[in-house]
């Protein structure tokens, strides 16, 4: 365990500890009652009868492979709420996800869906130090967007208090720190900088602010930013996974060990797959997150491809919770950039930016396709302090972040220096790519 944590370590669900093998006959008779209840639902039932599946013929988790996956554009194939498996009637709450491209998608939930997300939630921010003495600033959009409201409705469940400050106004999300005193930030982590940013220029020292630690998500970021915004702000961060189609914050979470977020795999299957062949890959190696929901009641999930690409590690945790967990999302399979036959994640283009001294964490990728060839420019912002009108100065930084990026990615791409405070900063997920030839297409 981390020895610079500063509270022990707690378990808020003894199903977080349950042995493996009862977890396991746990997960095969939720996989039972997952397979009856989707079967009510029209598209399932066309495609378990073409199978032959039926809840009686899932005789071990094994056969889960034999059951079909789904993706987005089921969702969107039967809009708005075509793959609930309850009446109307029965939804207690309905959120949504706008997507970058398309149509939103809406996910419904029934009160029992509702309770066991807050119960999903309270777990792993209680695994990252949570207690109910605390005080939360929720900045976390309030509305369609599961953040807000998931968060919420888990940090009530703990028993801590909360701000619901949502996202935006970020001047007045300060003055509510330095008046309310939260000791917990909930937002993402590219907003956690912008508010350290927004401090500074305030004249206020976000060091100084009572903040001890925060709980980030909803996009994806490294191990360096990690480290900027721990630096930044004085807190210790950590990180949770979760989307919207599945459930939303909740499906995993960090401990104290900081190292891997814990699957709740009594309510989730997770398999890793290569996403090209769909096999599952090994242990520790990178593949797409697959999905299946076993308790959903509203919106029974099966094998949903998340696109969400991050490795698997089964080895037990210090902190005695016996859930794989799941490194950092490195990134998804359609953020991938094939830039001339090369794979490259934007997060890798984060990871050389941040090793070079003077390169701002805000930067923005573009692709173009000029002449039917890949060409990537990416527009960094230089550290203030880093900031000069010696023209040889800024060629020097613009060298260096080249050479680190097509050491980290092995492709060369144009780096167009920009002022510090020139990349629109985001209030929830930041857009780090804007790939033109998609637009085009
Ligand atoms: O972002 C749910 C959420 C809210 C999770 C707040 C955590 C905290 P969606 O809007 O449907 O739901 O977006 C889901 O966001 O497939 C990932 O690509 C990405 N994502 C979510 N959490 C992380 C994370 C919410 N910790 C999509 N690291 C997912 C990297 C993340 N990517």
């Amino acid at each position: 365990m981390s020895t610079e944590f500063p509270y022990e370590n707690r378990i808020f669900d003894p199903a977080e500890t349950m042995p493996r093998a009862d977890l396991h006959a746990l997960q095969l008779q939720r996989l039972r009652e997952t397979v009856a209840r989707a079967g009510q639902v029209p598209f399932y039932a066309s495609l378990f009868k073409k199978e032959g599946i039926t809840p009686e013929s899932i005789k071990t988790l094994d056969d889960l492979r034999r059951l079909p996956f789904t993706n987005k554009s089921d969702m969107r194939d039967n809009y708005p709420l075509g793959l609930c498996a309850v009446p109307r009637a029965e939804l207690a709450r309905i959120h949504g996800s706008s997507g970058t491209t398309g149509m939103p998608t809406f996910v419904g939930y029934t009160r029992n869906d509702l309770d066991m997300w807050a119960g999903l939630c309270a777990r792993f921010l209680v695994a990252g130090g949570l207690r109910p003495e605390h005080t939360v600033q929720v900045s976390f959009g309030y509305g369609l967007f599961t953040g807000g409201f998931g968060l919420h409705y888990g940090i009530e469940r703990v028993g801590a208090a909360i701000i619901p400050a949502a996202s935006g106004n970020t001047s007045r999300q300060i003055m509510l720190m330095r008046d309310l005193q939260p000791e917990v930030l909930i937002c993402t982590p590219s907003y956690a900088l912008n508010i350290a940013e927004v401090c500074r220029s305030m004249g206020l020292d976000p060091r100084e602010l009572s903040l001890k630690f925060a709980h980030f998500g909803g996009e994806m970021w490294t191990e360096d930013m990690r480290a900027q915004i721990e630096r930044e702000l004085d807190i210790l961060a950590f990180n949770n996974y979760g989307l919207s189609e599945i459930i939303g914050p909740g499906v995993s979470g960090e401990c104290a060990a900081r190292s891997g977020m814990h699957l709740q795999e009594d309510h989730f299957l997770v398999e890793c797959l290569d996403p090209d062949t769909l096999e599952p890959v090994e242990d520790y190696a990178y593949g797409e997150l697959v999905i299946t929901a076993l308790t959903r009641e509203a919106m029974p999930m099966i094998r949903y491809r998340t696109r969400d690409i991050a490795a698997l590690d089964p080895c037990p945790c210090a902190c005695g919770r016996t859930s794989r967990r799941m490194g950092r999302v490195v990134g998804r399979t359609d953020d991938m950039l094939i830039i001339r036959g090369v794979n490259v994640f934007p997060s890798q283009i984060e990871e050389a930016l941040l090793a070079v001294e003077g390169a701002a964490p805000h930067y923005l990728i573009e692709v173009n396709r000029p002449n039917n060839l890949d060409e990537v420019s990416v527009k960094v912002e230089v550290r203030p302090e880093f900031f000069s009108d010696k023209m040889s100065e800024m060629q020097a930084l613009r060298d260096r972040i080249d050479r680190k990026i097509q050491a980290y990615t092995g492709i060369h791409v144009t780096v167009e220096l920009v002022a510090p405070k020139t990349i629109e900063r985001s209030v929830g997920k930041a857009v780090r790519v804007v790939d033109n030839r998609k637009l085009r297409s």
